[in-house]
């Protein structure tokens, strides 16, 4: 099946994406974890989304801070769709980065998520791939199910214990 690339602008944009690792893995999805920079280490960002289809992904996730221009950079060299997370890693708290990473020029776009809004990136990338994959939209199916069984539950437990009728 197809993979999915979780790309960061810098390493201390880590611990802000286990969400969505564990969304894929849930969801059976392989992926692939790189630090590529589409400032500090252009090349090579050109190079991964030049190469990204013919690799086998079918959607490429950035997630970077800051003048965040990662997801704009790869989308510029590849067609395949681009989600773009921006992170919260700077001074603005992420509204920069949310502005620089949403704000894509007509003819480019970037599907862009809530700031550190890594877990929505996966879901959404899996959403892209299940549409050419029955067996991943069952489970996509699924985890929604199992997510709304949750939520059921919560106002159960929560209504039960709250409520003063
Ligand atoms: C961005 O600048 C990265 O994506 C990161 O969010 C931010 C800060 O990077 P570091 O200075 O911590 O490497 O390019």
């Amino acid at each position: 099946m197809k993979k999915v690339a979780i790309i960061m602008g810098s390493d201390s944009d880590l611990p802000a994406l286990g969400g969505a690792m564990d969304a894929l893995k849930a969801l059976q999805i392989p992926y692939a974890v790189r630090v590529i920079s589409a400032h500090r280490t252009p090349e090579a960002a050109a190079e991964f989304a030049k190469g990204a289809k013919d690799a086998g992904f079918g959607v490429i996730i950035c997630a970077a801070g800051k003048a965040a221009h990662l997801a704009g950079a790869m989308a510029a060299n590849t067609i395949l769709p681009v989600v773009g997370i921006p992170m919260k890693s700077s001074t603005l708290d992420g509204l920069d980065a949310l502005l620089s990473t949403v704000q894509m020029p007509s003819g480019m776009p970037v599907a862009t998520v809530a700031i550190d809004g890594a877990t929505n990136a996966a879901l959404l990338a899996a959403q892209i791939l299940a549409l050419s994959d029955e067996a991943l939209s069952k489970r996509f199916a699924d985890y929604r199910a199992a997510q709304t069984a949750k939520v059921i539950e919560k106002d159960r437990r929560i209504s039960e214990e709250y409520s003063n009728l």
